[in-house]
């Protein structure tokens, strides 16, 4: 099953939002196989964001990110990259869809509460950015029987 990585923002840490945010990819049928809070220093940061270095919000952006922790999370799944990224919901939570986490929690593009990996290569490198190889659990499900159906569970193994 495909792996991806979110980071429950400091700003969602703040507003008591970690909870509802872990449920809703709980609810939909994702496994967490890694979970931890932590705090980003600039280095990691400025490698998870090195396409934003040299963008004029990156200061905010890199303050909002240290302000307080985050919590990563590594979320497994058939087609996880993809469908947390719809979960998500686009960068600008003003425009993300209700329904998404960003369009339900968020009025902000900055403080916009949760990352997602973007495609399956970042999501690949960004899991090792974050979680050790010890730190992430390849455990057996007693429902995936009842999550995915049989032709699924061999396309997706
Ligand atoms: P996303 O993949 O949706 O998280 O979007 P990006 O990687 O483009 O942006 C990363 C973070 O930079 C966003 F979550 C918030 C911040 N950002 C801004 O503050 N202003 C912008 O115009 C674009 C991004």
């Amino acid at each position: 099953m495909e792996k991806t990585l979110i980071l429950i923002k400091p700003n969602a840490i703040q507003r008591g939002l970690m909870g509802d945010i872990v449920t809703r990819f709980e609810r939909k049928g994702l496994r967490i196989v890694g979970l931890k809070m932590m705090y980003l220093t600039d280095d990691l940061l400025k490698e998870h964001y090195a396409h934003l270095v040299e963008r004029p919000f990156y200061p905010y952006l890199k303050a909002s990110m240290q302000v307080a922790p985050v919590v990563a999370c590594c979320l497994e799944g058939a087609e996880a990259v993809e469908t947390v990224r719809l979960m998500v919901g686009v960068t600008n939570s003003r425009k993300a869809l209700p329904g998404t986490i960003r369009g339900d929690f968020s009025m902000s593009g900055e403080q916009n509460v949760v990352h997602a990996s973007d495609s399956i290569e970042n999501a690949l490198v960004e899991i090792k950015r974050f979680f050790r190889d010890d730190e992430l659990f390849d455990y057996e499900s007693a429902v995936t029987h009842f999550e995915y159906g049989g032709e699924e569970s061999i396309k997706f193994k």
